[in-house]
């Protein structure tokens, strides 16, 4: 079973100005073949289907702690999308004949303001919808570790050409936040690689051969060392994950810790409402009284 924390595992500036064409790179990352919704959905029906999970336990306790982390992570991509997208179109309360939704069309993602509410999709940058045939679960404990290690490798270059394919700075931050917290990732799927078959699988990162410390907004997290950090995302559980994430990390060196910490985060940002797609389609008057009331029942 999941708990669930209502903040994002980032502190995430407000986006300054719409940005859709930066709404619709971001979306990569989220719904693309090596977006969040992959690599979260792959750890999660791996974890769910491991079997011999009792013997295999810190494999079983890395892929499933892992699987609550990614969770975390789509809601951070959901949640920049999101602020891109906010004041995209002409705000216009219920005028429809006035065409306020015009002005967006033939720009970024046109399935963002017709079949959303201006809001993250689970689509990739194309807008074609996230499929189960992205999840690959062989039950082989070494082609799943070295599935995953190829899938963070993915990832890995899809948030450094989404940064190059926008000037954002939220989106930029996602990206240094992903590209530091997936850096973790691929470095627990080799170390898991690594006990399993003695190949040291490390001695390949990193792929491109760039650091993160190139990027400032990734580059901040390691000074902070988050990139030495598995958070264990349960009060109790998950406790052997230390039996693989330990050592020395393999660019820099730094010894490889577990906390029982959870990221510091920073808060979710209510959403202004976006009337010209009627979302959420009341005046803010009559939603404000609805709530009022509910309270005074209570
Ligand atoms: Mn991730």
């Amino acid at each position: 079973m999941y708990l669930r924390i209502d903040k994002l595992q980032l502190e995430l500036p407000m986006a300054e100005n719409p940005d859709i064409e930066a709404a619709k790179a971001v979306q990569e990352l989220l719904g693309g073949q090596f977006g969040e919704m992959s690599t979260l959905m792959n750890y999660t029906y791996q974890s769910f289907n491991m079997r011999g999970k009792d013997k295999l336990k810190p494999y079983y306790d890395l892929v499933a702690n892992i699987a609550a982390e990614e969770l975390g992570h789509i809601e951070a991509v959901a949640a920049t999308v999101n602020g891109l997208l906010t004041g995209a179109a002409p705000r216009q309360e219920g005028a429809a004949a006035d065409s306020p939704l015009e002005a967006v069309l033939g720009k970024g993602l046109s399935h963002h303001f017709l079949f959303g509410g201006q809001g993250a999709l689970p689509v990739d940058s194309r807008g074609i919808a996230w499929t189960g045939e992205n999840v690959f679960n062989s039950g082989a404990l070494v082609l799943d570790m070295l599935h995953n290690f190829f899938l963070e490798c993915g990832a890995r270059m899809g948030k450094l050409r989404v940064y190059q394919s926008t000037s954002n700075p939220i989106a930029r931050e996602l990206c240094g936040y992903l590209l530091t917290r997936g850096g973790v990732h691929q470095v627990a799927y080799a170390k898991a690689l690594e006990t399993l078959t003695g190949v040291e699988v490390g001695k390949m990162l990193n792929i491109p051969n760039i650091s993160n410390n190139e990027i400032p907004e990734a580059k901040k997290y390691h000074d902070q060392g988050i990139h030495t950090l598995m958070y264990r995302f349960s009060p109790d559980d998950y406790k052997d994950i230390d039996k693989i994430w330990k050592g020395p990390h393999p660019e820099d060196g730094k010894p490889l810790t577990v906390t029982d910490e959870l990221p510091k985060g920073g808060p979710i940002n209510p959403g202004t409402p976006e009337p010209q797609v009627y979302a959420p389609g009341y005046h803010p008057g009559e939603l404000a009284e609805i709530a009022a009331r509910l309270m005074k029942n209570a």
